[in-house]
């Protein structure tokens, strides 16, 4: 037993020795090997050489050896060290690209800035048309409501706009000014005043001229496009009269009896005014040409005799919330005489914040919300799970599921899009209450919900 043991112990000391004498001789290897570069050895070998040199060439040959391989090594060193940096560099460089993407996936996808994401599709001395590029261009969270356009006509006082249809649904909202929309049937042409706050539907293919009627104060009119061609979601296209794209239909539709008396204006006159069209679709008109383009007494006080037109003022509707902090006013596909919001699937909003107020922190269950900042500036926010939150507010609590916080100061002309579950709140400034027109898409079935008591819809 105890002679075991001894053995045992005995074999236990060798291996133990031959691992240490092992590790020694490894290490003295690696340091010969570095010693003997083979082309310093060869060098050095030649120096040897009796019949060649003599003691004194020797010593010289041998610190030349020396000298050209400490050369040698430094050389080595410096471009070990030169490629070292390159490759921190590429990485660097390649770093700084990643995150450059992110960031532009990280911009907010449902804010539109006025400058950056209309484009404009006419632009004459009368005024402008300027379309709010597809949501889908903007990102690809915004697949659903690809279908839907937004584009603001800008008109100068006493202008015409040029008759046209279009290929879409159209909701007009009369955001500034006073208009009037003339739509053109074979038998006479109806003429329909609007006011700041007034919203139509105007049926696909409908043929309408506007006119900014007002003397002295531009117009600005909202309309949001339905495109209804199942074939071309999200592009509509506007078909003209003289010297557009689709002549016949719109003249014929205007035949010249008609814009004579509607004009109460010679036929040569009239083909005078339509030829200024080559200048733009927007021009100025005269005193008289509005008088005549505008309803007379008579059919002016509609809506209250005959039919009835769908035509509401969402400004002077009655509110659904109204309090110290602002009023919220709704017009949905539940309203019954609004048998096109139904159709369409759509509810119109109008937000008017009180300065210094907000309001609650609320989402919608179904529907994606697309609204215009009318007047007045202010802030928002946007609760977005769907982005990574890679923001510097939220860099502490990357374990938890991220909800990315978009947020954008708020002025006229803007446009920001709610998609439904997402919390958001809007905030008026200090000096200016906020007005928002809304559009809210896929309505049918909708509920707010609101993180904060029913009666605090506006909380400072
Ligand atoms: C918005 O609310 C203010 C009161 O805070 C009111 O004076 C103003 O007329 C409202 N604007 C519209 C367009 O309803
Ligand atoms: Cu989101």
């Amino acid at each position: 037993m105890a002679m075991r043991t001894k053995l045992s112990l005995a074999i236990f000391f060798f291996f133990l020795l031959a691992l240490f004498s092992n590790l020694a001789f490894g290490k003295c290897k690696e340091t010969e090997v570095e010693e003997e570069d083979p082309e310093l050895v060869t060098c050095k070998h030649q120096c040897q050489q009796p019949q060649q040199y003599t003691e004194g060439d020797k010593r010289v040959c041998l610190q030349r050896c020396d000298r050209y391989h400490r050369m040698k090594q430094e050389r080595e060193k410096q471009i070990q060290e030169e490629t070292r940096e390159k490759k921190e560099e590429e990485s660097r460089e390649r770093e700084e690209e990643q995150q450059e993407q992110h960031e532009e996936q990280d911009e907010n996808p449902y804010i539109f800035e006025e400058d950056k994401d209309f484009e404009t599709r006419v632009e004459t001395e009368g005024g402008r048309i300027r379309v709010l590029k597809k949501f889908t261009e903007k990102s690809k969270l915004l697949q659903g409501i690809e279908n839907f356009r937004l584009a603001i006509l800008e008109a100068r006082a006493h202008t015409f706009v040029s008759p046209r249809h279009f290929d879409s649904e159209v909701v007009f909202f009369n955001i500034k000014g006073r208009a009037v929309l003339g739509l053109v049937s074979e038998s006479e042409t109806e003429k329909i005043t609007l006011e700041p706050g007034d919203m139509i539907h105007i049926p696909a293919g409908t043929p309408l001229y506007i006119v900014n009627r007002d003397e002295n104060d531009k117009l600005f009119l909202a309309m949001l496009h339905i495109p209804v061609s199942v074939s071309t979601p999200g592009k509509f296209e506007e078909f003209f009269g003289p010297g557009g794209r689709d002549p016949e239909s719109v003249l014929s539709a205007f035949s010249w009896n008609v814009l004579q008396a509607a004009l109460q204006t010679p036929k040569g006159k009239l083909e005078k005014l339509f030829d200024q069209q080559n200048e733009g679709s927007i021009f100025a008109i005269s005193r008289e040409q509005v008088r005549a383009l505008a309803p007379t007494k008579k059919s002016s006080w509609w809506p209250f005799g005959g039919e009835s037109k769908p035509q509401f003022n969402i400004f002077s509707k009655r509110p659904t919330i109204s309090n110290g902090y602002g009023r919220l006013t709704e017009v949905g596909p539940d309203d019954d005489e609004k048998s096109w919001l139904q159709r369409l699937n759509l509810m119109l909003t109008f937000t008017n914040i009180t300065q210094r107020s907000m309001s609650t922190i609320h989402y919608n269950s179904h529907a994606t919300k697309i609204a215009l900042v009318i007047d007045g500036r202010g802030h928002l926010q946007i609760s977005c799970p769907h982005m990574s939150s890679r923001s510097s507010h939220s860099k502490h609590d990357k374990s938890s599921p991220s909800y990315h916080r978009i947020s954008s100061d708020l002025k006229p002309g803007m446009v920001f899009v709610v998609p439904p579950g997402h919390p958001f709140v809007t905030i008026a400034s200090n000096k200016e209450n906020l007005l928002m027109i809304c559009f809210e898409v896929n309505a049918r079935d909708n509920k707010k919900f609101t993180f904060a008591g029913r009666h605090t819809h506006i909380n400072p």
